[in-house]
């Protein structure tokens, strides 16, 4: 189309300049008056805050986050695998690490997050609070990250204490969504940052202020400050390693588990009597039934003992960070779907516990697992039958599966069970 060279400019591009313009205008100077307390010129005199030390402090919160974020999203794959996805079962520590680094990585966020917003906390006063649209957008997109930074680690720190009762909502899924809202905020305040992140890396740092007569301690360097932040995230990552690696069990001195420190030295997250099912676990009339296409079984201990047994050293690698490794000894998953007709690569077990209600009394066994040697209904733990707060009479070990799916107290196995 040929535009005559007359005709004013319409439409689109006119438009979006007006926009554009609009965005960008000055916003009216908010009376004078307001500025006081933080709001005056000069409230936040410390001359340790920098553009340079903002920068690599939100390097090192953002490669933190940004990991914590991948493992945490892959712990939720694993445990509501959408079609595409499938999890391997080898090696078998796998998501003991995975979800070891996604707790470790959002405890050494703590520190950093606190210094980097101690770091910048004065601009919450910044005069005048909007230049414009576009500024006050910016603004309040950096309280959305703030925000959802601090659900995400306060939140995550509440839930490996167990202090379930400031959190009126559950827990899981307000962590997993707002993971996506702090992941979204940080990619918009990375590129809104980046050219004062380069510019402020980029050059040489600044000397280092001059220091007014008078008294005073020396003040704490840059270089002091990011020393003490790196410590603190190392102290924290060190300290709460000590809850999966045995030889720092020692230092484990803010985790809430210890390995070894437990029934049978292994650590429980429910108990028995928390999950009521200490009368059901212990009645002498105890069934295992299992339903499948070919057949039902109604199997009691002697029973199941008599089967083929097996033995596997398997980590129980909890969601909150926590890992145990231990050995458990039982009858093949593949066994049993076997004996009621089904053919274990090819098919999911619905495995549910005599627990009557709670989000963990049940677990589905996906075909490759299922299939898997590796995979038992455990009856032992370290060659002595269940502590009853490990699942006894049975309970489920799979190899590179999360805790939660590890069900304890099994009554029922549905071969061919829903996926
Ligand atoms: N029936 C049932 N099984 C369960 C749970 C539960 O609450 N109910 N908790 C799970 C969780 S969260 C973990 S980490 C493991 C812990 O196993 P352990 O207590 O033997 O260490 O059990 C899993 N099995
Ligand atoms: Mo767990």
């Amino acid at each position: 189309m040929v535009r005559h060279p007359d005709a004013p400019l319409t439409g689109g591009r006119a438009g979006l300049r007006r926009l554009a313009r609009w965005w960008l205008a000055p916003l009216p100077a908010p009376p004078a008056a307001l500025r006081r307390g933080p709001l005056r010129p000069g409230a936040f005199p410390s001359p340790l805050r920098s553009a340079r030390l903002t920068s690599q402090l939100g390097i090192a919160l953002g490669v933190a986050f940004a990991v914590c974020f991948l493992t945490g999203l892959l712990s939720h794959l694993i445990q509501h695998p959408p079609g595409w996805f499938s999890w391997p079962a080898r090696p078998v520590w796998l998501y003991r690490l995975t979800q070891g680094v996604h707790v470790a990585t959002g405890l050494a966020s703590v520190p950093l997050l606190g210094v980097k917003l101690w770091s910048v906390y004065p601009r919450l006063f910044t005069w005048p609070p909007a230049r414009s649209l576009a500024h006050a957008a910016e603004r309040g997109s950096v309280a959305v990250l703030v925000a959802a930074a601090l659900f995400q680690v306060v939140g995550g720190v509440l839930n490996i204490s167990r202090w379930y009762a400031p959190m009126p909502f559950f827990f899981t899924t307000g962590h997993y969504w707002v993971g996506w809202l702090a992941a979204g905020a940080l990619l918009v305040h990375i590129g809104v940052q980046l050219p004062v992140v380069t510019g402020a890396l980029g050059r040489p740092a600044a000397p280092p202020p001059t220091v007014p007569p008078g008294p005073g301690p020396a003040g704490l360097s840059r270089r002091g400050l990011l020393t003490a932040t790196a410590a603190a995230a190392g102290l924290i990552t060190v300290t709460t390693l000590g809850q999966t690696v045995r030889p720092l069990s020692g230092l484990a001195v803010i985790a809430p588990r210890r390995p070894g420190v437990g029934p049978q030295r292994v650590p429980v997250n429910k108990t028995a009597a928390g999950a009521g099912v200490r009368a059901a676990a212990l009645d002498p009339s105890y069934r295992l039934l299992v339903d499948g296409p070919g057949g039902h079984l109604s199997l009691d201990l002697a029973a199941l003992n008599a089967l083929p047994q097996y033995t596997a050293h398997l980590p129980i690698a909890c969601v909150e960070g926590w890992s145990a490794a231990a050995t458990w000894t039982g009858v093949r998953l593949r066994d049993l779907v076997t004996l009621v007709g089904a053919d274990p690569g090819r098919t999911t077990v619905l495995v549910e516990s005599l627990q009557a209600a709670g989000r963990y009394r049940a677990s589905t066994v996906a075909p490759q697992l299922t299939a898997d040697p590796l995979t038992l209904i455990a009856l032992r733990l370290g060659g002595e039958p269940l502590h009853v707060d490990h699942g006894y009479p049975a309970r489920l070990i799979a190899p590179n599966r999360p805790g939660v799916l590890q069900t304890k107290w099994i009554g029922r196995l549905t071969v061919g069970g829903p996926r």
